[in-house]
This record gives C-alpha cells, structure tokens and sequence, in this order.
C-alpha cells in the first residue's frame, strides 16, 4: 500500500490516473494541483475519501512542495502547462510551472529520498518528415520546436542530472498524444468533438497533413504504473500504441461517427513552427516491461470518447465560449 503524491492530477491524464489507481490497487493519492484554467476540480469528483484527498496548490511552492513529498512514497508527476498553442501566446507560466515546477519537486525527493516518476512528452524530440521510417527512441536526440516542448525537455534534462548527480531514485516516460474521457476542451480531439455538438465546423490547421500518433489515456496511465512498478531508475521509457494518423482523417472520422459529412470543416491559420509528424517506438517498454496497448481500435476509443463528451456537457460547457474566443482572435 503505496502513498502517492500526484501532480495535476485535476487534469486530463492526471485525473485519469488518480481513477486508475483507486480502481486497481489499495494505494491511497493525495493530489497536488494548481487548479488553473486546464485543471477541472469536477474530474476528481465522487472519489473514496478515506483513500483520496486534495490539496489545491502550486509545484512552485517549494515549501508545501516539501511538507508534502515528506509525507508520500512516490511522486508521480503530471503538473504541467500543456497547450503548445498557448505556450505561443505567453511563454512565461511554462517556465515557471514546468521548469521551476519540476526544480522544486526534485530538490525535495533529493532531500526526503522519496521515488519520482516524471511525466513527459514525445515532442521534447522535435519532429520526423512524413516519409521517413524512423520513429523517436530512447537516444533521439533533444529537438524542441515550441516554448511547451522546450520546456518540458529541459524538465526531463533536469531529472536525469538529478539522478546523475544527486542519486534520485526517479524515471521519465514520454508519451505520444493522448485521447479519451475529460481532456481539455483547447485540445484538437474534444474541441471537435464539442464544435460538432454546438453546429460549429471543426477547425484544421494548414492542410492538415500532421500526424499525430495517438494512445488511449488509460494505456498510457497503465503503462505508467508498469514502470512504477518495475522500470529501471534513471531510465527514460518512451510510450506509444502505434497510432499514427493524420489530422486530417482524425477529423474526417469525428465527423463521419457523427453523423456528418466527411468534408463538413474548415481549414484555418496554421499553427507556428508546427510540428510535422510524430512516431514513437515502444519496444522498451514492451520488451522490458511486458507493457501492451488494451485500446488497439481508434475508431471505437473515438467512439466512446464522443459519447463521453455527449453524456458530460456539464463538464465542459462552462469552458467552451472563452476557448473558441481566444482560438478566434488568432484566426483559429
Ligand atoms: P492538462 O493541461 O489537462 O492538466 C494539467 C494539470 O496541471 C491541470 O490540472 C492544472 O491545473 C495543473 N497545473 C498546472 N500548473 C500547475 C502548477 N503550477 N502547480 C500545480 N498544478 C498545476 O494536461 P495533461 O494533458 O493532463 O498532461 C499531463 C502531463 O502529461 C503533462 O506533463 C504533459 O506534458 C504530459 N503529456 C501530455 C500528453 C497529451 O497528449 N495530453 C502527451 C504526453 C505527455
Ligand atoms: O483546432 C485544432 N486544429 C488542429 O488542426 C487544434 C487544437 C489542433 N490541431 C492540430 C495541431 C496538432 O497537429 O491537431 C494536432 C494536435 O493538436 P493538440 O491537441 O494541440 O496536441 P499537440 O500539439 O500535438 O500536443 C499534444 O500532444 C503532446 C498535447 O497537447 C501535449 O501536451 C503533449 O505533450
């Protein structure tokens, strides 16, 4: 009976996690989350209280940061300003968050010897041409394109001088995109899905060629635990489900599975310095671990992603007028 400590666990993946664990074992999960505009306090609600508690606060706080890490067995941490579009507007709370965030996470399991698992991406290594067979592993070297991505490699760099210099007992895993229940509405998969719901026409960037290698959120979060469990420290663990599709047919088959003509988009701005295509090769951890993806058909995780996001307006009506206005005044 493990006591975890998780980060940002009011959001997407974070809340996803804390679901999964209380599910699947007898651990118990204080979370630590900032409540900003992406944290949704209503994605943790209804959950055990004798095995859940929340604390509203920020990974900056180095002395809360401290008491509570003094406090758990493990860190798993998912805090984080997470939005590349946004991180194009105003750089500066990435910064903090997911740089000073994770200094200060660091420092306190340096001094209490608590285990850490670092929550990170596949962009931290830029991106691959369309047509070329590579996909990202463990030794592609560091290439972020936008201030989030840059950010969150200098986070994973980071831990891995902490472990090298300091002995923290820590791993990292970087994921490629995550889909499924409770994303924030700003990201491409949910913010069609609830233009299609509102009448509103789902809106691509450019022509829409990007690929994006898709993962369902709960393989993720699975995988996550399997390297809790039984990953190396100082390891880095790339996760993926070979999902890769292009944004264009993503789009297309949000629209087909409801009930819309296929072509019923528009294409706006592009996004700057957008990333191509990314692919990660997993077999890592598929090899090492014995991890495997449970969600292998996108068609019918979309599916159920879709109805999620029917059966739940109440959770994401509140956010949709002032997401679609900040898209707009940028021409997206
Ligand atoms: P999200 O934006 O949905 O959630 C982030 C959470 O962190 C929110 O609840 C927010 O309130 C909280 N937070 C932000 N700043 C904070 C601070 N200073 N202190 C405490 N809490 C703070 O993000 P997500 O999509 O769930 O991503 C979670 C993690 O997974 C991030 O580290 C992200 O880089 C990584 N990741 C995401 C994806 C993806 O597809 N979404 C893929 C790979 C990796
Ligand atoms: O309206 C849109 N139209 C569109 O074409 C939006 C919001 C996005 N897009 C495109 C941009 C990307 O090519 O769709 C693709 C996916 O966009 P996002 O959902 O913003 O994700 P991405 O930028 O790929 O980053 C995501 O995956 C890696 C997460 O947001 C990150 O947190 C994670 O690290």
């Amino acid at each position: 009976m493990a006591r975890i400590l998780c980060t940002g666990g009011a959001g997407f993946i974070g809340s996803n996690f804390v679901r999964l664990v209380l599910d699947n074992s007898d651990d118990s999960i204080t979370v630590l989350d900032a409540l900003t505009y992406a944290g949704n306090a209503a994605s943790l609600q209804g959950l055990d209280e004798r095995r859940f508690s929340f604390v509203r606060g920020s990974v900056t706080d180095a002395a809360l940061v401290d008491q509570l890490v003094g406090s758990h067995d493990l860190v798993v941490h998912f805090a984080a300003e997470s939005h590349n579009d946004n991180s194009l507007n105003d750089p500066s709370p990435f910064i903090q968050t997911n740089l000073v965030g994770t200094y200060e996470l660091l420092q306190a399991v340096r001094r209490h010897g608590t285990r850490y698992h670092h929550i990170s991406t596949d962009e931290v290594y830029g991106d691959l041409e369309l047509d070329d067979p590579a996909r990202f592993t463990e030794t592609t070297p560091y290439n972020p394109s936008s201030p989030y991505s840059a950010s969150k490699a200098g986070s994973d760099l980071l831990v891995r001088a902490w472990v090298r210099s300091f002995g923290v007992r820590a791993t990292i895993s970087n994921c490629s995109n995550n889909y499924g229940p409770r994303q924030h509405i700003e990201k491409f998969i949910p913010r069609q899905i609830t233009n299609v719901i509102d009448g509103i026409r789902p809106k691509l960037y450019g022509a829409g060629q990007n690929v994006r290698d898709w993962i369902h959120v709960d393989d993720h979060n699975r995988a996550v635990l399997r390297i809790v469990e039984a990953g190396r420290i100082g390891e880095t663990y790339l996760i993926g489900a070979d999902g890769e599709l292009d944004n264009k047919s993503v789009v297309e088959l949000v629209l087909t599975l409801m009930g819309q003509p296929a072509d019923a988009y528009d294409h706006v701005n592009d996004r700057a310095g957008h990333d191509l295509r990314y692919a990660i090769d997993s077999s890592r951890l598929r090899s090492e671990l014995g991890w495997q993806p449970l969600y292998r058909d996108f068609e019918a995780g979309l599916a159920a992603t879709i109805e999620w996001y029917r059966a739940n307006q109440a959770w994401w009506r509140p956010m949709k007028q002032a997401t679609e206005a900040k898209y707009a005044a940028v021409g997206q």
